[in-house]
């Protein structure tokens, strides 16, 4: 029986990752954080699973990780934990580049004290945020990177340094450069989420309006499931090398909101330009979407669009899996659902103000 260790197990992809190697007969090891309250709502149905082990520890404590690791011995180890929010990045820089960029040389090195540099395969979670301010369109594994925010270049230290390992001891680790992917599961603060929550809320009359930043960006917007496959898929090459995972398509911010809404039963219109656009219930004719630029960025990356083809070729990896509109439809399906049994009142932002203290603050 493999054994596999996944940090950031609790997150979006580490539940479904876990899924997925438990399925293939992996014995699976999940690091979490201790904090004072369980939140493992992602991982619940997982526990008591022969095959699923938790362990404590935190990426910035080398200490955990290491005895994490010398204890499992792993066959692979699947490096997701992060502060993964690019907005919340800017607030805390420090922080973010101590989990996300020093956070991948603790665990190399572990590693390598373990003794295990010549027998543990490493995945590293990359990010099309390396592309930041695009240089190219679309992007592949050749497109020069260029960062726009303190995570995407805490990221890059992450994607150097493995790529560096790989060289210098010739470790079999290798980084996936990730585009967007969302999922039923995905942090509410994303922008997919939020959106299909608000759409859920103002279809049941729960929430009177979204507010969002920029409505024009772009994004490739995949299913996390798939893309949890396609990690599995980059350790189980031959040889150790980075790929780009993407579908190939790409989506504004206000189509995937019109999208979301038709789901819900809401036909929007859109109106207006900049910070006066507004997102109008054609049916009712409010507005039911405004712009805020407390949701905007210092500097944002706005057009993302990823080249699958490598992935596709020599991973044989499906990008088309689960199109834009099935991602759309499982979110929303899933969200009416979640939001039909709020208590009443629970959620309904009146005003921005209202809004950002309930916390939805990105
Ligand atoms: P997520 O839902 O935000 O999950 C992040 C995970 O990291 C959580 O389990 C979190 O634990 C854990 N974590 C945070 N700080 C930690 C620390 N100091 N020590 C140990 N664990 C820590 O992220 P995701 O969407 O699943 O993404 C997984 C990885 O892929 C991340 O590295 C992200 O940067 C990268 N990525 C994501 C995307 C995407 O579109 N989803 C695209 C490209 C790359 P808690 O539950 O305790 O907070
Ligand atoms: O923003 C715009 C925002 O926060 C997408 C992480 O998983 O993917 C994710 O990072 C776009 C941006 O994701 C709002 O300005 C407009 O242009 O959903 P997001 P992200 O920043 O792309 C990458 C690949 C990762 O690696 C990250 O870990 O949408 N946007 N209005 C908004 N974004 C948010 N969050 N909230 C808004 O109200």
């Amino acid at each position: 029986m493999k054994k596999a260790i996944i940090t950031g197990v609790t997150g979006q992809d580490g539940s479904y990752l876990a899924e997925l190697l438990i399925e293939k007969g992996y014995d699976v090891h999940g690091i979490i954080r201790r904090s004072s309250v369980d939140y493992r709502e992602r991982i619940a149905h997982l526990e008591g699973n022969p095959q699923f082990h938790l362990h404590y520890g935190d990426l910035i404590d080398s200490t955990s990780l290491i005895s994490v690791i010398a204890m499992v011995r792993p066959d692979e180890i699947y490096n997701l934990a992060a502060q993964s929010h690019v907005q919340v990045s800017f607030d805390v820089p420090e922080y973010t580049a101590d989990v996300v960029a020093t956070g991948v040389l603790r665990v190399l090195e572990a590693v390598r004290m373990c003794g295990l540099a010549d027998t543990c395969k490493i995945y590293q979670a990359s990010t099309s945020e390396l592309y930041g301010k695009v240089e190219e369109v679309p992007q592949s594994e050749t497109t020069p990177f260029h960062p726009y925010s303190p995570y995407a270049v805490a990221k890059q230290y992450g994607f150097w340094i493995v790529k560096e390992y790989r060289e210098a001891y010739n470790m079999f680790c290798c980084s996936g450069i990730l585009f967007n992917h969302e999922s039923e599961r995905r942090g509410e603060t994303f922008v997919t989420r939020k959106i299909t929550l608000a759409a859920a809320r103002i279809a049941q009359g729960k929430q009177e309006k979204l507010y969002l930043g920029n409505l024009s960006s772009l994004r490739d917007w995949g299913y996390a499931k798939d893309y949890v496959e396609c990690m599995w898929l980059i350790l189980q090459n031959d040889k150790p090398e980075d790929f780009v995972i993407a579908t190939g398509v790409q989506h504004s911010v206000r189509e995937f909101c019109q999208l979301a809404f038709h789901e819900a039963g809401i036909e929007l219109e859109f109106k207006g330009e900049g910070m006066d656009e507004k997102g109008y219930d054609k049916a009712t004719g409010k507005v039911v979407i405004e712009v805020s630029p407390d949701f905007y960025r210092p500097t944002d990356v706005v057009n993302l669009w990823g080249d699958p083809t490598k992935a596709k070729t020599e991973l044989g990896w499906n990008p088309a899996k689960t199109s834009f509109e099935e991602l759309v439809k499982i979110m929303v399906q899933h969200d009416m659902k979640k939001v039909a049994v709020e208590r009443a009142g629970e959620y309904v932002a009146c005003n921005l103000e209202e809004y950002l203290e309930k916390g939805v603050v990105k």
